[in-house]
């Protein structure tokens, strides 16, 4: 073994690829059972598995002793979601084991990229925010901060996509058919979750009320599994713990012993489904009983987890707030607000004020969306009912926020109403968003525009009451993952030209901007640019049978599919494209593929239908002889991390077009960013920051502002003259109306564009023209190629800031109170 000074890793301990090959074999033959000749291709991945999280062993024992003896504050990240994608690349990269292990690999007769792609993608999240969980758990390990992120293990993550017939197709994706080779089993690190039942109150002797025991009727227990998290250069290894149901043995024996075996089986079922699947949706209401079992599950599994590791080592739960930052990811896990006062004060004694303060001091909440229908409310009697003492103690929480309010004496009976944590118009319900914002000493959004919105909007009045907590922390992506790992082809050239310090410190790849000039880089540059495109048209053959000119501009929108995210608007353009080049063969057009990818949540009728129509597009456009392959779409089906990995590097152009004020911030956008696309998009979210980074010159911004946006809807906005004022967009949606691209159900998209002319809430029609011509500006660059490769070399240089290493740099400053 060398002390090796590649540039990959010069801080780590880089085994030979014989040492490396070795392992492997041992690692079959040990691990797994199996010899050479009767060894899978999926047994061999297992095998390089195990070699390297044995490794990352090493440094996570050491990282975890050194957290107790300094006795660091440790930061705890909650989060229903984590979109990890696949983590065997990750770590080779992390411990700069790549080509050796290539090359051991390839001494044994075994392909690296072979087995890397049989590994599974754990799709534990939905879409952006999922991802960005994931991307914070890298980062944290990078930057070095002891954390731990909590979660569910879902037995079944995020759907698979299939599209038949144009249609989406929900699979099961069973993650874990394989096994996982990459976690511990935690047995011994179980604890018990209770629900229902009812609040007995203990007196003393003299009859004053003493504490409150919540008696459960049912009861589960959660199980823990344990992955390593490995930071850049294994600098620190942290843990991602998600918790697994299962039934209470001795509830289970004593029902199979009374003979009671359909009883057992039914407990067995109901600890199972709090970890058999991901709700697949992202911004439409879940509302089922079995998603706040969930929320409730993992939030005082977590807890009692956090609190038992802090007593044991501090023997004292008044520190809490100074050895540990606990942070809600969205209002999912906001339960662990009364959960945590609740322990406080009903297992461990505390007064409700020490409580209510200790709690306020150890969360800090992150809102994710602004959308109405993803704000999480849950109706009273269902709360009620499932955690009886959690709903005394909202209550009571919400005595003392609206004695607070009432005596600031700055609002009226409507605002102190929006105040409350109790909806009380129409159902009563719980409003999480409020909980969660009361509970925490900093409530932040992830970009600037949707921080101020949120000081404006849903939190308008709380903010007025409590100035000091709302502040923003615009998100990031790993670099690891979005540019060194998924781009090998720019992430050599650019340490051939600036060298290597932008893989430790990502804001020195502002040294490529001075490269933009240089003609030569720019063809190297454009090389790399296009083999990322032959790997992507490559997939598309492979997959669809669909032919692509690499040589085509590549426009690609990959992300969930929602109404405010507009597919239809980018659909729609297509169309009046397509007509465009049958009506005038004799203009010069310059070929172009379009790219959708991307889930709808199952129950999200217009999301469905807008997939049907991309793909029925798609087959209209693709066949026409006309067209001349001037314009091509494609859907490619299951956009998922692994795919995303492929799709960004090969972008020449992304698509951010989202109803100004509707997109909380976007990483995607980032991501097409860093790998040299140039974006097309509307004043939205992290949008807005990105053009001030890269400059308006160097990015195609289009449409509604969100003040415009706004200023639209109060003064009766009417679509219908919008389109009829268009002739483009009139006859691209006549077309879709009258079955042009739906011979066989005419009737198909009537209602969907209805919907258009009668409402268009996503301001679609507003904003059709803009981004029509805003496509052509696109045009005429990608004409002037040395320009185009110009500008997406500065798109490189100049996002660098959009690194989750420093959003989380922020994080641990300016919430957690950790030093970085
Ligand atoms: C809401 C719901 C509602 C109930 C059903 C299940 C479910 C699951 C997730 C959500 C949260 C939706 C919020 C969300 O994903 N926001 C996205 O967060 C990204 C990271 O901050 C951000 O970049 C995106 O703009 C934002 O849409």
């Amino acid at each position: 073994m060398t002390r090796a000074m590649t540039s990959e890793a010069p801080f780590l301990e880089i085994p030979d690829p014989k040492t490396l090959a070795d392992e492997v074999l041992l690692a079959l033959k040990y691990r797994v059972g199996k010899g050479t000749t009767v060894a899978t291709q999926y047994d061999w991945l297992t095998a390089s598995i195990k070699v390297v999280r044995d490794r990352i062993v090493d440094h996570w024992m050491q990282a975890t002793q050194e957290a107790y003896a300094q006795q660091e504050k440790r930061v705890y990240y909650l989060s229903l979601e984590f979109l990890i994608g696949r983590l065997m690349r990750d770590a080779f990269s992390n411990l700069g084991l790549m080509d050796n292990m290539r090359e051991a690999l390839s001494s044994l007769g075994v392909d690296l990229d072979l087995i890397a792609a049989l590994e599974p993608d754990a799709a534990l999240g939905n879409g952006g925010l999922g991802r960005l969980a994931a991307c914070f758990m890298e980062s944290m390990a990078t930057v070095d901060i002891p954390a731990h992120g909590y979660g569910i293990r879902y037995a079944n993550g995020m759907f698979r996509q299939e599209i038949h017939d144009g249609w989406q197709v929900e699979l099961p994706e069973t993650w874990l058919d394989h096994g996982n080779s990459w976690e511990f089993e935690r047995r011994e690190r179980s604890f018990e979750v209770g629900f229902g039942g009812s609040v007995e109150s203990i007196t003393s002797k003299d009859g004053r009320l003493e504490r409150h025991v919540w008696k459960p009727t049912e009861h589960v227990l959660a199980v823990a599994y344990d992955t390593p998290v490995v930071g850049w250069r294994a600098k620190r290894v942290n843990t991602l713990r998600l918790w697994s149901g299962m039934p209470i043995d001795p509830i289970l024996l004593d029902k199979f012993n009374a003979g009671d075996h359909i009883g057992a089986l039914a407990e067995s079922n109901k600890a199972d489904a709090l970890s058999r699947v991901l709700y697949p949706a992202d911004s439409h209401k879940a509302g089922q009983e079995l998603r706040l079992r969930q929320e409730y599950f993992f939030s005082t599994a977590s807890l009692q987890d956090i609190l038992q590791r802090h007593l044991s080592q501090y023997g004292d739960l008044q520190s809490l707030p100074d050895k540990a930052a606990i942070h809600l990811n969205d209002t999912h896990p906001a339960i662990a607000v009364p959960e945590l006062m609740r322990l406080l004060m009903d297992v461990h004694g505390m007064d409700f004020d020490l409580a209510w303060s200790i709690t306020r001091r150890t969360f800090g909440y992150t809102n994710h969306t602004l959308l109405p229908e993803a704000l999480e409310s849950w109706p009273v009697p269902l709360f009620e009912r499932l955690l009886p003492r959690h709903m005394q103690i909202v209550y009571a929480i919400n005595a003392e926020v609206l004695l607070e309010a009432r005596a600031s004496d700055q609002f009226s009976g409507e605002q102190i109403s929006r105040i409350s944590l109790i909806q009380e118009n129409g159902d009563r319900r719980v409003r999480m968003g409020n909980l969660a914002f009361v509970g925490s000493h900093s409530i932040n959004g992830v970009s600037a525009l949707h921080t101020e919105l949120m000081k404006q909007t849903v939190f308008a009045d709380l903010h007025k009451l409590y100035p000091d907590r709302i502040n923003n922390k615009t998100n990031g992506i790993t670099p690891r993952r979005w540019l060194i790992q998924c781009n090998p082809g720019l992430t050599a050239l650019t340490r051939e030209a600036i060298g290597d310090r932008f893989m430790d410190d990502i804001d020195a790849i502002k040294g490529l901007d001075a490269f933009a000039d240089d003609a030569a880089f720019r063809e190297k540059f454009a090389a790399v640019k296009r083999a990322n495109k032959v790997r992507l048209a490559n997939l598309v053959a492979d997959r669809l049978g669909i032919k692509v000119d690499p040589s085509a501009l590549f426009d690609i929108q990959v992300k969930r599919i929602h109404e405010y995210k507009r597919q239809l608007l980018n659909i729609l353009e297509a169309i009046a494209l397509y007509d465009q080049i049958r009506s005038h063969p004799e203009r010069d057009w310059m070929p172009r593929v379009k790219f959708f990818g991307g889930k709808a949540a199952p129950s999200y009728h217009n999301a469905k239908l807008i997939i049907k129509l991309a793909n029925d597009v798609a087959k209209v456009i693709n066949r026409d002889p006309a067209v001349r392959g001037l314009l091509k779409v494609v859907f490619v089906p299951n956009y998922n991390v692994s795919l995303a990995e492929i799709m960004m590097p090969a972008a020449d152009l992304s698509e951010q077009i989202s109803t100004a004020g509707m997109e909380a911030s976007g990483t995607g956008n980032m991501k097409f960013a860093l790998n040299g696309a140039l974006t097309i998009g509307t004043l939205d979210g992290a949008n807005v920051e990105i053009k001030e980074c890269v400059g308006d010159d160097n990015i195609f911004i289009f449409g509604l502002t969100t003040a415009e946006v706004a200023e639209r809807r109060g003064n009766g906005y009417n679509p219908r003259s919008v389109i009829e004022g268009s002739p483009e967009l009139a006859q691209a949606v006549a077309a879709v109306s009258s079955g042009v691209f739906s011979p066989d159900d005419p009737e198909r998209y009537r209602e969907l564009i209805n919907g258009l002319y009668q409402s268009d809430w996503f301001m679609v029609a507003a904003d059709f023209d803009a981004y029509a011509d805003a496509q052509r500006a696109v045009d005429a660059v990608w004409r002037n190629s040395p320009d185009w490769y110009a500008k997406a070399i500065r798109n490189v240089a100049r996002v660098g800031w959009f690194s989750s290493d420093r959003t989380i740099r922020q994080y641990a400053k300016e919430i957690w109170n950790v030093p970085v």
